[in-house]
């Protein structure tokens, strides 16, 4: 019963996400076009995205031009928190929908004025695993994850930890309170992808977040240089 039902549903499904990678494409153009280095954070509901993000943008201040777009199913409450600390937040509702789409990105960055902005956050909707099938044009896809869900997480879902260009560990001021395996974690990131960065941070006390600066910093620099090769070349 089941299996004509498959082989129709599998075009389908690849004609959407052709459909979305088209976009993607087309918002990556002009991010790149306009110097934009843009950040896809994808974690689960609760690793701290928004405070990473909060924490960020007053790190960031004076120094990066930022804007931010966050997805959420329903409320503001992301977007409010964020606008205490940039003026360009543009808030996503996708109702039901478990991940941003790229014609939504779209969509939301037309409500920017990307004349002033030189770096993009988008806080994808809280979930480990649709988001990361969905390109939405951004140059580095970041994945969270957070002491508090335990030091399984990279190992069960292994498409986040393949796909990222960088790894956050969220939360490590609560290490001393919880028995999460920091070396079994890591072992398991390798496993699935030896070259990744990773990084141990709390967006609450603040450790290690010089590092994902710098990290932001020096990628921004790597891509605007690739770029300028691609432009001369
Ligand atoms: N102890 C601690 N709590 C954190 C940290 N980051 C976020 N939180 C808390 O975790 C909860 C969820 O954070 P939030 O930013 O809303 O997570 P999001 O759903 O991934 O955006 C909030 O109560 C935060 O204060 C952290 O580094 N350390
Ligand atoms: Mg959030």
């Amino acid at each position: 019963m089941s299996e004509p039902a498959r082989t129709l549903r599998l075009p389908m499904v690849e004609r959407v996400l052709e459909a979305n990678d088209e976009i993607a494409d087309e918002t990556r153009d002009e991010l790149a076009r306009r110097g934009i280095f843009a950040i896809d954070l994808i974690g689960a509901p609760g690793s701290g995205k928004t405070a990473l993000l909060e924490a960020t943008l007053q790190l960031l201040k004076g120094r990066r031009r930022p804007a931010v777009l966050v997805g959420d199913l329903a409320t503001r409450r992301d977007g409010d928190r964020l606008a205490r600390w940039c003026d360009q937040v543009v808030q996503i509702s996708t109702g039901e929908g478990c991940h941003l789409e790229a014609n939504q990105v779209r969509d939301a960055l037309r409500q920017v004025d990307l004349e002033g902005v030189d770096l993009l956050f988008i806080e994808n909707v809280g979930n480990l695993i649709c988001p990361v099938g969905f390109d939405l044009g951004q140059t580095a896809k970041v994945g969270m994850f957070s002491l508090t869900e335990g030091d399984d997480k990279a190992a069960k879902h292994p498409y986040l930890v393949t796909a990222a260009d960088l790894l956050l560990l969220n939360k490590i001021d609560l290490a001393p309170h919880l028995s999460f395996d920091r070396v079994g974690f890591e072992a398991d990131v390798r496993l699935l992808n030896p070259r990744v960065p990773m990084l141990e941070v709390s967006a609450t006390s603040g450790q290690g977040l010089e590092r994902w600066i710098a990290w932001i910093d020096r990628a921004s620099v790597a891509r605007a240089s690739a770029a300028r090769g691609q432009a001369l070349g």
